[in-house]
């Protein structure tokens, strides 16, 4: 018999055609409402959370404050260009599985932008995050430094064509990555930020973070990377749902809060002066 995974792709071979071209790839998403749909919707809604945050908090004057705005801000500037690439059809292909995937031989069609944006869009989370909670600069980079190699190890899981098992240990190295960043979150700033006096805001920030955050290598599992159970829209609008949860609304949370400028999240004019400027010559 043959399994239906060989069907599927081979009548997507003869009716579709598997796209080559980038203009090909830009048809495939928009003849697909579902994952055409997930793309637009997080375009617009990253272009609306920019407007929110200029506006919120067009009065925080703080320089503290200031860079917990710009790096949310930052958060949803790469997050409109990385949509943006997906939805052009630039930063997706068609990769041909391994021997052994659930979907060997087959091209499937691969969101490889989506892990190579997380790069930039992370790190500029956890800087607030941590920030937020008081933490010192080892702690931010670190935290950084490990989103980085959790993201680009991602990239490398989903692109890896030589050998299931390699796409496996790919996986296996970003989720380590991951748990250093975990670690850092709940017991590291967790206890920081209860002494900075952030406590109850960061206890919101970290469910919504630690839960969001989980779904992803849930999601790469489970979708067509991993064991392929799930169609590619479903994936895609899965990771739209979980990027709204960990981008947009964490987002919101904290510009909410720092609005007002509360005491245990300024430091004064002269945080971070690189010169002799000082508020008081003004
Ligand atoms: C991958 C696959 C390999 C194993 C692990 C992953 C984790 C990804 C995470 C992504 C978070 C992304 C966010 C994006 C917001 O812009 C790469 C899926 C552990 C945690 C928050």
């Amino acid at each position: 018999m043959i399994p239906s995974s060989t069907v599927r792709s081979d009548a997507q071979h003869s009716l579709l055609q598997v796209p080559e071209t980038q203009r090909e790839t830009f048809e495939f998403v928009f003849n697909d409402l579902l994952l055409a749909s997930s793309f637009v919707t997080n375009i617009a809604l990253a272009g609306l959370t920019i407007l929110a945050i200029v506006y919120l908090a067009r009065n925080v004057v703080d320089p503290r404050a200031q860079l917990i705005v710009i790096s949310t801000l930052l958060i949803s500037v790469v997050s409109i260009s990385s949509y943006t690439g997906l939805a052009s059809g630039l930063t997706i292909s068609f990769i041909e599985m391994p021997a052994g995937h659930a979907r060997a031989g087959e091209e499937v069609f691969t969101m490889w932008g989506r892990y190579l944006t997380w790069t930039f869009s992370t790190p500029f989370i956890l800087i607030a995050l941590g920030m937020i909670a008081g933490s010192n600069l080892t702690k931010i980079l670190t935290s950084v430094a490990f989103t980085i190699a959790m993201c680009v190890t991602g990239l490398a899981a989903a692109l890896t064509t030589s050998s299931v098992l390699m796409r496996w240990w790919w996986f296996v190295l970003s989720s380590i990555f991951f748990l250093v960043i975990v670690y850092i979150i709940l017991v590291e700033w967790s206890a920081e930020a209860e002494v900075t006096g952030t406590g109850e805001l960061f206890t919101t920030l970290k469910i919504l973070t630690v839960v969001g955050w989980f779904g992803y290598p849930i999601l790469w599992f489970l979708g067509v990377e991993g064991i392929a159970v799930l169609s590619v829209g479903l994936t895609s609008w899965g990771y739209s749902i979980l990027d709204i949860i960990t981008k947009y609304i964490v987002t919101m949370v904290i510009i909410l809060y720092l609005v007002d400028e509360p005491d245990e999240i300024t430091a004064g004019a002269d945080y971070g002066a690189t010169g002799r400027f000082s508020a008081a010559d003004d």
